[in-house]
């Protein structure tokens, strides 16, 4: 059981393999939100999220293979996982968001939960933070466009999030949604964008409810670089990176499959699925082979890349008997 209230951690549990919240330092003693008392959960009082993330000792999870999101890949540096994104609400260029992501204001942050859940409500993400067991899982993020980093994110299971809303037996697909704020995003200011705003991706439940679906709201120890999707992206390992949306203000369960951005854009190109393959092939480019950044001209650093992102022994199975080609 990784949800706890701060109160239940004794400090001998917080060892390097998982770094645990240390709240009690941030306790404030204010009053309880209503969002709380509605997931009839324990309650505590509203912390300091980012000192607290600030005081992450990373490297030293990383060096644990005990840790089962362990890889001995060597990470991209922090500088370079933090100014080579995608992020289109701040432009399409990849310098983009490291340039202009500053202006996005990520405290007050709260997240609405709708649709086919028991527990619907607007949660101030310090509460939702709370409950969970920050730690450190290290993944390649790949790009659709052929690339590839290795970051050490900071994070939590998606599944212990959306269970502490009660989905009902109707949730089927869970959709999520970027903010919109014109003002702070000069990229939803553009003529030129082809994204009709907000952002939206979605997953199948049992998807979502996978182990290896998290949430990130931090990497390299630190909290999470705005231009990395800030105050919390969600980040799906075995798919391409475009699922992995960032900055999410509404999670809605629904019985029926969600429409997803790309999708919306181009079809024919970007599917629901999105599963890392290498048998098929974007229309516009081969997916057989990745470029690991960093990487240079000299050394383009160019890899195999392997079915579901190396993650098939864990996930195959949620696909079983499902044509691979078609559901791209
Ligand atoms: N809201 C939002 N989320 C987004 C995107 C975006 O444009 N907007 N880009 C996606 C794409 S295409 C990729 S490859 C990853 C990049 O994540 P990174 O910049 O942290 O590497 O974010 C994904 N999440
Ligand atoms: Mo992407």
């Amino acid at each position: 059981m990784l949800i706890r209230s701060s109160s239940d951690i004794p400090s001998s549990e917080i060892t390097p393999e998982s770094v645990y919240l240390q709240r009690r330092q941030f306790m404030h003693g204010i009053g309880v939100g209503a969002a709380m008392a509605g997931l009839g959960l324990p309650l505590a009082s509203a912390a300091a999220t980012k000192p607290e993330l600030a005081a992450l000792n990373y490297q030293s999870v990383v060096a644990k293979s005990s840790n089962p999101f362990y890889t001995d890949e060597k990470p991209a540096s922090f500088t370079d996982a933090s100014t080579y994104n995608n992020f289109y609400e701040f432009g399409t260029d990849k310098s983009d968001p490291a340039r202009y992501a500053d202006a996005l204001t990520t405290d007050p942050w709260s997240v609405s939960i709708e649709g086919e859940v028991a527990k619907p409500g607007k949660y101030p993400l310090e509460d939702m933070m709370k409950l969970m067991t920050l730690e450190e899982r290290i993944y390649r993020l790949r790009c659709v466009e052929a690339w590839s980093m290795v970051i050490p994110w900071v994070g939590f299971p998606l599944a212990d999030l959306l269970k502490m809303f009660e989905p009902t037996s109707s949730a089927k697909y869970v959709e999520f949604t970027t903010l919109v704020r014109r003002d702070e995003m000069r990229g939803q200011r553009s003529a030129f964008s082809t994204i009709d705003w907000p952002y939206k991706e979605g997953l199948r439940i049992d998807e979502a409810m996978h182990p290896l679906a998290f949430m990130s709201v931090g990497m390299y120890g630190k909290v999470l670089p705005n231009q990395n999707g800030a105050p919390i992206r969600l980040v799906v390992p075995w798919k391409y990176g475009f699922k992995s949306i960032k900055s999410i203000v509404k999670i809605r369960f629904t019985s029926r499959k969600p429409r997803t951005s790309w999708e919306g854009i181009a079809p024919n190109e970007y599917g629901f699925y999105a599963n890392v393959n290498p048998e098929v092939d974007h229309p516009r480019w081969t997916q057989r082979y990745e470029r690991r950044l960093p990487g240079s001209l000299l050394r383009p650093n160019r890899i195999e890349t392997q079915m579901f992102n190396g993650y098939g022994d864990q996930v195959a199975n949620l696909y079983k008997g499902m044509n691979l080609r078609r559901n791209y």
